[in-house]
C-alpha cells in the first residue's frame, strides 16, 4: 500500500505525465516511465512515448517454448495458434519450421524415455514438420500452459488450444514448456541464441502496464 502510494506520488512530484507503473508481484515492478534518461530509455516510432525496454524489467522477460506439432501443422492451425498468443499480449521472439530428428526429440522429451508410448511419440513428432516458437512476457510459462490446456484433449477445457482442436492425447496439437527451468532448457535445445530476436513492441505500454 505504501509502495503503491509512493509510486503514485513520485511521478506527480517529478512532474511526469504517466502515473503508476504496474505491480506484478514481489519481484516485478514495472515503472511507468524510465527513471533516468539512460541508454535503456528511448522513444519508439509509433507515438507511444518513452518506455523502458523489456531488458530493464525483471520478470517480463520470461520466455517459453511453444511448438505446433505435426497434427497442428497438417491441419493448418499454425495461424490460429500464433494469433492466440499474440492476442494475449505475448511477444514472439523466435520462430522456425523444421522436421525434427528423433535424436533431438529424444532430448526434448528426456523425462518420458521410460514411458511405453515414447517410441510412438518420437515417430509421430518426427513424421512431418513442426513450427517451433519462443514467446516472451510476464508469467508466460504458466499462462501458456493454461492457454494450451490439459495434456489429454478429452480433459482440456473449451477455450484452450487442446480443448478446441484436439481429440486424442497422442495428437494434442501443441507443446508448451511446463516450467521456467524447463523452458530455458528447451529454448537452448531448439534455438541458437542468434535466432532469438530482442525487440521492443510498439504496444508495450498497452500490454504490460495498468
Ligand atoms: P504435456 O505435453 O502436456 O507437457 P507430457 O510432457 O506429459 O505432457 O507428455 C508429452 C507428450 O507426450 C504429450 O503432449 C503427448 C504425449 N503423451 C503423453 N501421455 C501420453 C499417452 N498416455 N499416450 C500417448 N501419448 C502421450
Ligand atoms: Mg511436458
Amino acid at each position: 500500500m505504501v509502495l503503491f502510494q509512493l509510486c503514485l506520488l513520485r511521478p506527480l512530484l517529478l512532474g511526469q505525465r504517466n502515473l503508476c507503473g504496474l505491480w506484478l508481484g514481489r519481484e516485478s515492478f514495472i515503472p511507468a516511465r524510465c527513471p533516468t534518461k539512460t541508454h535503456h530509455c528511448h522513444s519508439n516510432n509509433f507515438g507511444f512515448g518513452h518506455y523502458s525496454t523489456s531488458s530493464a524489467i525483471t520478470g517480463v522477460r520470461e520466455r517459453t517454448l511453444i511448438a505446433v506439432k505435426p497434427d497442428g501443422v497438417q491441419r493448418r492451425l499454425v495461424g490460429q495458434i500464433v494469433q492466440r498468443f499474440e492476442q494475449r499480449g505475448f511477444k514472439l521472439v523466435g520462430l522456425k519450421m523444421l522436421k525434427a530428428s528423433e535424436d533431438l526429440l529424444s532430448q526434448h522429451y528426456q523425462e518420458l524415455k521410460k514411458k511405453d508410448f515414447f517410441p510412438y511419440l518420437l515417430c509421430y513428432m518426427s513424421s512431418s514438420p513442426l513450427v517451433i516458437m519462443v514467446w516472451e512476457g510476464h508469467n508466460v510459462v504458466q499462462t501458456s500452459r493454461m492457454m494450451v490446456g490439459s495434456t489429454n484433449p478429452a480433459e482440456a477445457h473449451p477455450g484452450t488450444v487442446r480443448g478446441d482442436f484436439g481429440i486424442h492425447v497422442s495428437r494434442n496439437v501443441v507443446h508448451a514448456s511446463d516450467s521456467v527451468e524447463g523452458a530455458q532448457r528447451e529454448i537452448q535445445l531448439w534455438f541458437n541464441h542468434t535466432e532469438l530476436i530482442d525487440w521492443d513492441c510498439c504496444d508495450h505500454s498497452s500490454t504490460t502496464r495498468s
